[in-house]
C-alpha cells in the first residue's frame, strides 16, 4: 500500500554545516509538506531510545553519539508515496553511493555523518513521528 507520511531528520553535521535551508528548500520542491517541524536537540538516552533497532551493530554507539552531538530538525512530511519518494530524494545511506541530486550526494561527507534520515516503513514513519511530535504540534 502506498504511504503519505514519512519523518525526518536533519542531523547534527547537516545543521552545523549550514544546510538546514538548503535542504528543506530541497524537500519542499521534491513535492513534500511539512505537516510538523521542531529544533530541538537529543540526549544521549534519547538518541539511543531512537536507534534501539541498531542496538546490536557495530556502528550503534558512535551513532548514538553523534546524533546527540548538537542540534537537528526533526519533521513529519507529507506527499503520495511518501516512505518511497522521500528515499529516493535523499539518496542511499552512504553518500558515496549517493545519486547526484540527492541531498546526501550534496550534503553529506561520510556513511555515519550521513545529513538526514528518513523512514524505512509505514509503521516506522509512525512511531518515528510519536517520538517527537504531539498531537497538537502537527498541522
Ligand atoms: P538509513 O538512514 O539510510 O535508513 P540505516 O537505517 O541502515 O540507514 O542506518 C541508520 C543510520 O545508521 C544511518 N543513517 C547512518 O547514520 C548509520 N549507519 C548505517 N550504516 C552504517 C555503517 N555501516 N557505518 C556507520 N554508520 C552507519
Amino acid at each position: 500500500m502506498a504511504t503519505n507520511r514519512t519523518f525526518t531528520m536533519i542531523k547534527p553535521d547537516a545543521v552545523a554545516n549550514g544546510y538546514i535551508g538548503a535542504i528543506l528548500d530541497d524537500i519542499t520542491k521534491g513535492g513534500f509538506k511539512i505537516v510538523a517541524l521542531k529544533y530541538t536537540r537529543l540526549s544521549a538516552e534519547k538518541a539511543g531510545e531512537f536507534y534501539a533497532v541498531h542496538k546490536e551493530r557495530p556502528f550503534y554507539g558512535d551513532l548514538v553519539s553523534f546524533m546527540s552531538s548538537g542540534p537537528i530538525v526533526a519533521a513529519i512530511l507529507e506527499k503520495d508515496n511518501a516512505i518511497e519518494d522521500f528515499r529516493k530524494l535523499i539518496g542511499a545511506t552512504d553518500p558515496a553511493k549517493a545519486e547526484p541530486g540527492t541531498i546526501r550526494n550534496k550534503y553529506a561527507k561520510s556513511i555515519d555523518a550521513n545529513a538526514i534520515h528518513g523512514s524505512d516503513s509505514d509503521a516506522n514513519a509512525e512511531i518515528e513521528g510519536n517520538f517527537f511530535f504531539s498531537a497538537f504540534e502537527r498541522f
